[in-house]
């Protein structure tokens, strides 16, 4: 991917014109979250390099984590049946002996404790469950067998990808078998003409990724944990990510899928075609149903050419007003070309900046920053048309400073400093976690409203001792695709903050026909809130859905509707 390296003088030639302006020449910064991640016993997400997810090595102790004990409310589903040594032995059966396939705590709890424990915490360490059996299917027909297995023994079964959601949907909240996806993981073909591109659903999304870069093709869904992630996690969440903007929503670019309904049917939607109007299109049905109406197992999706030229820019901006104005110049002047318009307010900077302690990208602080990148085909009529929109943004004053990437290690860089953000703020404790989509010109309003609240409760503030139980409120995200993530970094538990953000977050929402939950999906920390987005008749029909598809409710109990 080529870097313009043209841009600079670009800059330079602005930084003349426009005294006020402080711009500069890029400055290669590296974010490094691995010191402090080490330091923590945390978690890190690479986004060079494929790898496993990271998980704590040891069980915690203490059992007050539980989300069966934080949640008092939720109470065990008594249809559902107890584990015991019969179930388990059919699965070995039917699985094999191998520990790769099951892991299993019924036989002994203790001893299994360890092995057990990275999939019953989700990414954020907030919820945790009982789970005393993982199993780990190999193929599609393995996936069928336990299914309708546990569908005639009332077996609750959780299916798990690479364990990187946020709302607490990929872990158990009681017993729940742990279905994980991480063996199947192989890509099945790929046609190089058409860009279709056929995988099994564990396989992880930068390892798909980089087949198809080796073959000049590009993952249409890109996001910060994608070193983690699988393809069936993301379709069954219906993320985002970054490029949304470009690429579209995955219910565009997923062309098929097979799935395994409770019951052991094989969904057969494996299409490889663009166009298929013959009937309803029910694989849309398990994009966004969050494991909640059976097992997506393969994935067909279509993949648009890699851009051979590609170019970042970062820019500070003195207010919400001016990030607007940025991202209607952009569209109009960067148009085909434009591939993500991101945002981040300075308080998410500099909550990366005191993590990582890498040195930030521009001289100055903003109250607001603005990620562009450029996609395209063509360099030097991308370099053109950037260096016009720098030019003209700079001279209407829209933009108060700015830097480029010179090559692909500072375009890495600079896009660290908003795929850093989620992994910063978990380093510095709990955070409360909004993923809302409301109309742009509305959207940051509600970090502002929600810090003046938290301010007025008294509960805020960037003091040494500690004194406040929150440290920020923070806003920043896809601003491309109205979404913006809200989020409360605190120090302590402190049952006041709750309080004081809910419902009124759901209900500023609500009063102005936002969605509650724009692309993490409901899980089951949204999944009370849903009426604030949904009305009555529609929960109505989901409910009808997931009883047409899961009558005996064993799919991803407790959560979702
Ligand atoms: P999991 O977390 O394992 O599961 C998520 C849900 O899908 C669960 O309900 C689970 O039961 C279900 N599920 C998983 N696999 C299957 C399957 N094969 N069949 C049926 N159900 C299944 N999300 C975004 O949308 N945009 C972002 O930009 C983004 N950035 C992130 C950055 C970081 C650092 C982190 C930690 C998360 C981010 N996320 C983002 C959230 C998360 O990564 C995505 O939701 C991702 O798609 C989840 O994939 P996963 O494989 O980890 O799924
Ligand atoms: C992102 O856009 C992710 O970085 C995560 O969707 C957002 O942590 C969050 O709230
Ligand atoms: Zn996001």
């Amino acid at each position: 991917m080529a870097c313009r390296p043209q841009l600079t003088p670009v800059l330079r030639r602005l930084a003349r014109t426009t005294s006020e302006l402080s711009r500069q020449a890029p400055r290669p910064q590296v974010l490094s979250l691995t010191r402090t991640a080490a330091a923590a016993g945390s978690r890190s997400l690479g986004s060079s390099q494929p790898r496993p997810f990271q998980h704590t090595p040891a069980r915690r102790k203490d059992g007050d984590d539980f989300t069966s004990i934080k949640y008092p409310e939720l109470k065990r589903d008594g249809r559902f049946g107890r584990l015991t040594l019969d179930h388990v032995a059919h699965f070995r059966s039917l699985l094999g002996d191998s520990n790769s396939a099951l892991i299993d705590g019924v036989a002994n709890a203790e001893a299994a404790a360890d092995d057990l424990e990275p999939f019953n915490s989700d990414w954020m360490r907030k919820y945790r469950g009982h789970t005393q059996l993982v199993l780990k299917p190999a193929s599609t027909t393995e996936v069928s067998q336990i299914l309708k297995y546990c569908n005639d023994n009332m077996l609750a079964v959780v299916p798990q990808g690479g364990n990187t959601g946020l709302v607490g949907g990929s872990v158990p909240v009681f017993d729940e078998i742990v279905l994980s996806m991480s063996r199947m993981s192989q890509i099945l073909e790929f046609d190089d003409v058409s860009g279709t591109l056929v995988a099994e659903a564990g396989c992880i999304l930068e390892v798909a990724d980089q087949y198809l870069a080796a073959r000049g093709y590009i993952f249409p869904l890109d996001l910060g944990a994608k070193g983690s992630c699988h393809l069936g996690g993301n379709l069954s969440t219906n993320a985002g990510g970054l490029r949304l903007l470009r690429y579209g929503s995955l219910h565009g670019t997923v062309l098929g899928i097979e799935a395994v309904l409770p019951d052991g049917t094989v969904v057969d939607d494996l299409s490889r075609l663009r166009k298929n109007n013959t009937g309803y299109d029910l694989k849309q049905l398990f994009i966004g149903a969050e494991g909640t109406i059976g097992v997506i197992t393969k994935v067909s999706i279509q993949c648009p050419q890699r851009p051979a030229a590609q170019n970042v820019a970062f820019f500070g901006l003195e207010s919400y007003e001016h990030a607007q104005r940025a991202f209607r110049e952009a569209k109009g002047q960067l148009s085909e070309i434009l591939s993500a318009f991101e945002l981040m307010d300075e308080g998410s900077q500099a909550l990366v900046h005191r993590v990582t302690g890498s040195k930030r990208p521009l001289e100055s602080t903003h109250p607001f920053y603005c990620l562009i990148e450029t996609s395209g085909s063509n360099a030097d009529h991308d370099s053109e048309k950037l260096s016009a929109f720098l030019e003209s943004v700079m001279d209407k004053g829209i933009v108060a400073d700015g830097t480029l990437a010179q090559d692909e290690t500072q375009l890495r860089a600079l896009w660290a400093w908003r795929e850093g953000i989620t992994e910063a703020l978990g380093h510095l404790g709990g955070v409360f976690k909004y993923d809302v989509s409301i109309p742009l010109a509305q959207m940051y309003q509600l970090v502002e409203d929600t810090r003046a609240r938290v301010a007025e409760a008294g509960l805020l503030g960037d003091d040494a001792d500690g004194t406040h139980p929150v440290r920020a409120v923070v806003g920043y995200g896809h601003m491309g695709d109205s979404n913006l993530h809200l989020n409360i970094s605190t120090r302590r538990f402190d049952p006041r903050i709750e309080k004081v953000l809910e419902p009124f977050v759901y209900e500023w929402i609500a009063q102005r026909q936002g969605s509650i939950s724009a692309e993490h999906g409901l899980g089951l920390a949204k999944k009370k809130y849903i009426g604030y987005s949904r009305s009555e008749g529609m929960v109505g029909l989901m409910k009808q859905i997931k009883g047409l598809y899961d009558p005996r409710g064993i799919m991803n109990p407790y959560k979702y509707i």
